[in-house]
């Protein structure tokens, strides 16, 4: 039941972007006001709906169980014994995320550094 909500939410989040058809973009999906930069702000509002399709309502989600897609959003966070990651580490991962992927360090993210691999 929670693997089949799981993929409900991650079909939702592929048809819901109108570019599903060129691949995944993140950057059009976490720029909320399409300046071409996305701020900590709107990079924790991103992460935060990313929860929502991930965990489909749960506070924990199992590391293992995550699709592909997802491990980017989770990467450096420690699961717990039973291999899972709360919402409070998840949400408390994203400014060092977001400092990490701010490679030119000058606050924001642009299309580069949002969609590097890392
Ligand atoms: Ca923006
Ligand atoms: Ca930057």
């Amino acid at each position: 039941m929670k693997k089949c909500s799981l993929l409900i939410g991650i079909g939702i989040l592929l048809i819901g972007a109108p570019l599903a058809a060129q691949g995944f973009d993140v950057m059009a999906m976490a720029d909320t006001d399409q300046d071409g930069k996305v701020t900590i702000e709107e990079y924790a509002a991103f992460r935060e709906s990313g929860w929502g399709f991930f965990a489909a309502g749960e506070e924990s989600v199992k590391l293992a169980d995550l699709p592909e897609m997802a491990k980017g959003s989770f990467k450096g966070i420690t699961p717990n014994a039973q291999g899972m990651i709360s919402h409070a580490d998840y949400t408390a991962a994203a400014p060092r995320l977001f400092k990490e992927a701010d490679k030119n360090g000058d606050g924001s993210l642009d299309s580069a550094e949002i969609n590097a691999p890392n």
